[in-house]
């Protein structure tokens, strides 16, 4: 039976009211990629930081799954083969959705991360610098996310079912952060079919098969529709 492996990004969640990232407004046009997700950010500014997930868990914890959402965890309910399902996102929409697994590449927003021993605990409402470990006491509390220069999580993982996937589709991203940006190739590669589904072309578009644009909530269900058809 068919394997499907599908990656999202922040454009599956938009119409969930979560901003992207360098959509016009987005989240990159607000604040500085140096100071919010970058490691050396986190050391210079932790009260910005801690500021900057705080606001973002306290919208995420409040926004409600959309159709798009919705689709894949009936495809993965009835889909006979496998679906994997591996996100970008911080937010846990697709699980508030009904997926069942998800491998959150970049991380969650509602984990904290000890920064000292690697321990990981669901993160208060609110994170404060400095805030100690509950296991180790050391005060090295940071938002359990992958900032850039760090190694996303899961990847011995996501390129084994990448290297047997039969489909593989790539939802609401821009195509424009390694190693998710990768992905298409690399199941290109080991012979899957590709599909493409986003607002507009990605930076990576060339490389699918086939490209369906539009918002999430409309082309998402089309596409999972004329799965469960087939
Ligand atoms: C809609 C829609 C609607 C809108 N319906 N669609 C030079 C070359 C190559 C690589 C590098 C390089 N220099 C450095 C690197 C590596 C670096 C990187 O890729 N940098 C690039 C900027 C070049 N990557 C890393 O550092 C990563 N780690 C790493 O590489 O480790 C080494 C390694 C080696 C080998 C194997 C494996 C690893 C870590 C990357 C961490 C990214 N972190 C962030 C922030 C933290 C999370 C958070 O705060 O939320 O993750 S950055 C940000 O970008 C976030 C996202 O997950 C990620 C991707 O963004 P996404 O989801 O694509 O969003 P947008 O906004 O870009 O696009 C939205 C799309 O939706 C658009 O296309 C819209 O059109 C569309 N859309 N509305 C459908 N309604």
């Amino acid at each position: 039976m068919e394997k499907i492996v599908i990656l999202t990004g922040a454009g599956i969640s938009a119409e969930s009211g979560l901003g992207t990232f360098r959509d016009a407004g987005g989240l990159w046009a607000q604040h500085r990629i140096e100071d919010v997700a970058t490691p050396e950010g986190f050391a210079r500014d932790p009260a910005l930081v801690q500021a900057f997930y705080n606001a973002r868990r306290a919208k995420a914890a409040t926004a409600r799954p959309n159709a798009a959402h919705v689709a894949l965890a009936r495809l993965q309910a009835d889909w006979p083969g496998a679906v994997v399902i591996v996100t970008q996102n911080v937010d846990d929409l697709h699980e508030k959705g009904g997926a069942q697994e998800v491998l959150h590449m970049h991380g969650r927003l509602d984990q904290a991360l000890c920064a000292a021993c690697g321990h990981r605990w669901p993160a208060p409402e609110e994170m404060e610098v400095g805030e100690p470990c509950p296991a180790c006491r050391a005060p090295s509390a940071r938002p359990d996310i992958v900032w850039f220069g760090e190694m996303p999580y899961d990847m011995d993982e996501v390129f084994a079912h990448l290297s047997g996937a039969d489909l593989f589709a790539a939802i609401g991203t821009s195509g424009q952060v390694y190693p998710a940006a990768g992905f298409v190739q690399e199941a290109a590669a080991a012979g899957a079919r590709t599909v493409e589904l986003n607002l507009e072309p990605s930076a990576t578009v060339s490389q699918f098969d086939e490209t369906r644009f539009g918002p999430a909530t409309r082309t998402v269900p089309e596409w999972v529709a004329e799965l469960l058809a087939d």
